[in-house]
């Protein structure tokens, strides 16, 4: 059941306070109830984990082409966990430990999972014998967490990650992981497009890497206030883990190898960027696809109420026979209420039927972008494809012309400080770890690193001076 009340002494601040308006909408919105009495773990509302379910199901036809889904234990043993070196030294200072069981302590102590390649590779290594086993590529939904010592906010910085994607790759050869880390950049790529938000592509620099990778690629997307979230990263794992725990198989000539290992991530942090990507003063402005309620209709009870009534009975039954999801709004509340009501919901498309339109053999459609037109009841079902359609492309395009105004090329760090407090800020980079490290000094910004799939011409390092095509991105993140 999705409970439309909306509290009735909230009022939304506007969307130029980012801060409290994000906060505030998740709240009156009904996505995620913040208090929860322990930090950095929310409770996500029924109208909220709708939303989810319809955002999770995009991910999941998106990898289920030719990715196994699974599920690991959430506990892991620490001698497992404690086997590779660079992973614990990412890791050790968030892990949550299982010290006892009832009343003893127990012999092997249990991490919680910030992350599951020390749950998962030891199984790995006893599932593949053999080249016929490989490419191997699972991944699982669950639960993650992490004990984050920077301030914690709902959605984006969480300590309990209730919706922790993570995709395991195996592979014969380096190359074939390296075709594994594209796949999968792709596939976020078009899961972002899909719900209308556009993001950047980038490589990690090297001191910024997922901990034991050879090398990560990440998706950031900018928020309204100018400050990026990674919001999905792809990561070549080479064969570090494969050396820790031994994980091999026979190739065709039946010689030894280990193998090459991908993985990948995605959290409930795209329902953030959903929300603040396209959300306004009125509330939630959702995407058709994932809206838990795509379609509402307020009937308008004047003159011969009944047959109104009727009537808008009608068009939902044909509506949701036609597998949309769609309310009747026959509660007590004013027109005006409901509509404010259902905005505040993110509803795609609001239709209006009352005793004027009956006479016409129309009914009023709102678009959520504040589109307003009548359409011809015989043409209703392929109008509201269509409409649904058009709202996507006007979503899209606004938040890519956002985008593309908070990203600005520079050249010095003066610059580049000035931008970086705006939003993105394009710095000419020659590559060094050096004048990495002083430009984010510097210009008091991180380094998202380099621009992916993009050719710039020779540019002077804005540390060193050095002429060079590179590039990195540099922003305040969250
Ligand atoms: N095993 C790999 C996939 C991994 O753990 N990668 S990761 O550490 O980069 O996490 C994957 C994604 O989860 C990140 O890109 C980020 O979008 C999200 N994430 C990380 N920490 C988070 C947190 N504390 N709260 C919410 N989302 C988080
Ligand atoms: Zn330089």
């Amino acid at each position: 059941m999705i409970d439309s009340k909306v509290q009735a002494d909230s009022k939304l601040p506007p969307k130029e306070n980012f801060s409290e308006w994000y906060h505030e909408l998740l709240k009156t919105a009904e996505i995620v109830d913040n208090r929860y009495p322990v930090k950095g773990m929310a409770v996500w509302f029924p109208f909220g984990f709708a939303i989810r379910r319809n955002t999770y199901a995009i991910i999941r036809e998106l990898l289920d082409v030719d990715h196994y889904e699974t599920q690991f234990p959430l506990l892991i043993p620490e001698d497992e966990f404690m086997k590779e070196a660079q992973h614990i030294k990412g890791f050790e200072d968030e892990v949550y430990w299982v010290t006892n069981g009832g009343t003893s302590p127990l012999e092997v102590k249990l991490a919680l999972r910030p992350t599951s390649e020390t749950a998962i590779y030891p199984m790995f290594k006893l599932w593949i014998r053999s080249h016929a086993d490989l490419p191997l590529k699972v991944y699982q939904i669950v639960n993650t967490f992490r004990y984050e010592t920077k301030h914690t906010r709902p959605l984006i910085r969480l300590r309990e990650i209730t919706s922790f994607k993570e995709a395991h790759t195996a592979h014969e050869t380096w190359e074939e992981a390296a075709e594994q880390v594209e796949v999968a950049v792709q596939r976020y790529s078009e899961f972002y497009r899909r719900l209308a938000i556009p993001f950047l592509i980038s490589k990690r620099p090297s001191w910024d890497k997922f901990p034991g990778a050879d090398y990560t690629k990440a998706l950031d997307v900018i928020m309204p206030d100018g400050r990026t979230l990674q919001v999905g990263t792809a990561h070549h794992l080479g064969s570090t883990f494969a050396k820790t725990y031994g994980i091999a198989y026979e190739d065709p000539n039946g010689e030894q190898k280990l193998i090459n290992q991908t993985c990948y991530g995605i959290s409930e942090r795209c329902i953030a960027a959903l929300v603040s990507a396209h959300g306004d003063n009125k509330g939630l402005v959702l995407p058709y696809a994932v809206a838990p309620i795509q379609v509402a209709i307020i009937p308008i009870l004047l003159g011969d109420k009944e047959k109104v009534l009727e009537t808008a009975r009608g068009l939902r039954q044909k509506i949701s026979e036609a597998k949309i999801r769609v309310e009747l709004d026959t509660s007590d509340e004013r027109p005006g209420a409901k509509y404010y009501k259902w905005e505040m919901k993110g509803v795609p498309l609001r239709l209006e039927i009352g005793p004027k339109d009956l006479q016409k053999g129309v009914v009023t459609l709102a678009r959520r972008d504040g589109i307003k037109k009548q359409i011809p009841m015989d043409d209703l079902l392929p109008s509201l494809v269509r409409e649904a359609e058009v709202l996507q492309e006007s979503l899209y395009n606004k938040a890519k012309a956002f985008a593309a105004s908070k990203v600005k090329e520079v050249s010095t760090v003066e610059e580049a400080k000035v931008q970086a407090n705006e939003g993105v800020a394009l710095v000419p980079w020659c590559g060094s770890v050096e004048c990495g490290h002083h430009l984010e000094d510097q210009v008091g910004a991180n380094m998202l690193g380099e621009p992916q799939y993009q050719e710039f011409s020779q540019a002077k390092c804005a540390i060193c001076g050095k002429e060079s095509k590179g590039r990195t991105y540099m922003a305040r993140q969250y």
